[in-house]
């Protein structure tokens, strides 16, 4: 675990969810973010002031973890991304963002992965089916292209920072 405090907004962690193969690694490669084997968090220094700490949680129990950060203050925001191509997977998504948003106001983004390949389906379809809370947008993300990992990063950026203004504990 980082050694972030109650206040300190300098070191974020965002957890990273998806079914298995949608691009999560990929997503977490593409921004530059290095493993750190010592919080077993991929770790990535947006400026001299701020570091951010990816977290990819695996396997079954991977939810249990992202409940555990939020509870332990910890988490800053939540990355789930969901796979263009496999619309039959995006209810996992549906029901974490459903979960999430009754127990906090953590700012959440939706990544849907692989909007470059041909059997992708559209945004707003995967929009309709992923029923996002209201505040949690649903973008494209193409997890192999630096700059729309990036501009997913950024849109997720600026809600955590207006969620830190406006007074919310961290
Ligand atoms: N074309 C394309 N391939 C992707 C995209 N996202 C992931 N992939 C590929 O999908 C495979 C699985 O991705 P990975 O990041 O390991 O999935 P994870 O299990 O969610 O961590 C890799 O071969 C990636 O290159 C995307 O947006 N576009
Ligand atoms: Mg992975």
């Amino acid at each position: 675990m980082p050694n972030t405090n109650h206040h300190d907004t300098d070191n974020w962690v965002l957890a990273v969810t998806g079914p298995y193969q949608c691009g999560k690694t990929t997503f977490i490669h593409s921004l530059g973010a290095q493993f750190d084997p010592a919080t077993q968090m991929w770790q990535l220094a947006v400026n001299p002031s701020l570091t951010i700490y990816f977290f990819e949680p695996h396997g079954p129990d991977r939810f249990d973890y992202i409940w555990e950060l939020k509870d332990s203050g910890y988490l800053q925001g939540l990355i789930v991304l969901v796979d263009s191509t496999r619309p039959q997977t995006c209810h996992e998504a549906r029901a974490v963002l459903e979960v999430f948003r009754h127990q906090t106001d953590t700012p959440a983004i939706v990544g849907a992965c692989r909007q470059d390949d041909p059997d992708a389906w559209p945004l707003d379809d995967l929009s309709l089916l992923i029923a996002a809370p209201a505040d949690v947008a649903v973008e494209s993300c193409i997890a192999t292209d630096a700059r729309s990992a990036g501009r997913l990063l950024k849109t997720l950026m600026y809600q955590v920072l207006a969620h830190h203004s406006s007074g919310a504990s961290v």
